[in-house]
């Protein structure tokens, strides 16, 4: 067993389930999974590809609910346990920097990020062509947007949990308009949430067969004495279509362009009905993971299938483990990614 220690808080409230006996993989799911079905809200069809946060004493998320017209859109929602969850009936109401209101023509995969005492909501909206999106809170009652970070197009993106070397942090895939046939995770870095830039590559889709054609960030990386812990998204191409698995790398702490390490094997893929079956077959999709730093416990919020949300444990100690084993990060990734 190796030593890595997660640095953060505590969350003793952290949703949880042991490892099951002879568990296949470093991640082993919620037996009740999924924790979200089907027509959660009025209106709203499906709810997936979520983020959650510990919040007062309880918890709060962001959450992508595809409207019945076929529109996703960002609800809010509590919870008392991080399983079960209350959604507001109608869909965040954001503003601009006047406080006039703010409706995107579509925004999904929301990430919610904590930085100091401000919540950011990180998501894909249209910007003539699909582009990131983003607001910020400290209320969960008001959200105010931010200037868009990046240029189309891009559909995945994700903030650090603090600023690094003082500048904020940004992990996206810049990506086409469409179903995109490829992708990298790039890092961009800004000193106000406003001006991004020092653009670096990160990490590229691999020879792996199940992040060969694609990746993107998936939860907001998970600071350890070890480095960053990127849980991400890696997918290939079959004659069936796409599938989506999660990866494990871990970044350089100071210079997170650089991979210290990155497993060639995935972490989940796709292999209970709920993840197999749904609007999109064949997806596990990472957009949020509580930590508690004191037992190192890990709670993956994943999609599934774009139809529900699930639920996925793991240790620091357990994906560090995995890294150590499966480390296939090449001489590349180790550089910082500038050309
Ligand atoms: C990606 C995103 C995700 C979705 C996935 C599988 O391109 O649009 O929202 O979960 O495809 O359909």
């Amino acid at each position: 067993m190796s030593s890595i220690q997660i640095i953060g808080k505590n969350l003793e409230q952290i949703p949880w389930q042991e490892c099951p006996e002879n568990a296949p993989l470093p991640v082993w799911r919620y037996s009740e999974n999924p924790i979200i079905r089907r027509n959660p809200v009025k209106g709203v069809s499906r709810i997936f590809n979520s983020a959650v946060q510990p919040y007062q004493g309880g918890f709060i998320g962001v959450f992508r609910g595809e409207q019945t017209d076929g529109i996703p859109y960002i609800y809010l929602g509590r919870s008392k346990d991080g399983i079960h969850w209350q959604f507001d009936p109608e869909k965040i109401p954001f503003t601009d920097e006047n406080g006039k209101p703010f409706m995107p023509l579509y925004a999904y995969d929301p990430r919610l990020v904590r930085i100091e005492d401000t919540y950011y909501i990180i998501w894909c909206q249209d910007f003539w062509g699909a582009a990131i999106g983003m607001a910020k809170t400290t209320d969960f009652k008001t959200f105010t947007r931010i200037e868009n970070p990046f240029l189309p197009f891009n559909r995945n993106a994700v903030l650090f949990p603090r600023k690094i070397n003082n500048k904020y942090m940004m992990l996206s895939r810049p990506s086409d308009s469409g179903h995109t046939p490829f992708g990298d995770i790039f890092l961009s870095e800004s000193p106000d949430l406003e001006y991004w830039g020092h653009h670096r590559h990160v990490m590229s889709r691999s020879s792996n067969w199940w992040e060969s054609l694609k990746i993107g960030g998936g939860a907001a990386p998970i600071e350890t004495d070890k480095g960053w812990l990127l849980i991400y998204h890696g997918v290939t191409n079959t004659c069936n279509g796409f599938v989506y698995s999660m990866g494990i790398a871990l970044l350089d702490l100071e210079q997170p362009s650089v991979v210290k390490k990155r497993a060639s094997r995935y972490i989940l893929t796709p292999e209970t009905a709920y993840e197999e079956r749904g609007f999109v077959p064949n997806v596990c999709f990472p957009c949020a993971a509580l930590t508690d730093a004191k037992s190192g416990r890990i709670a993956i919020y994943y999609g599934c299938a774009d139809t529900y949300v699930g639920l996925a444990f793991t240790t620091a100690e357990k994906l560090y483990d995995y890294l150590l084993e499966y480390d296939c990060a090449g001489e590349s990734e180790h550089e910082p990614g500038r050309k």
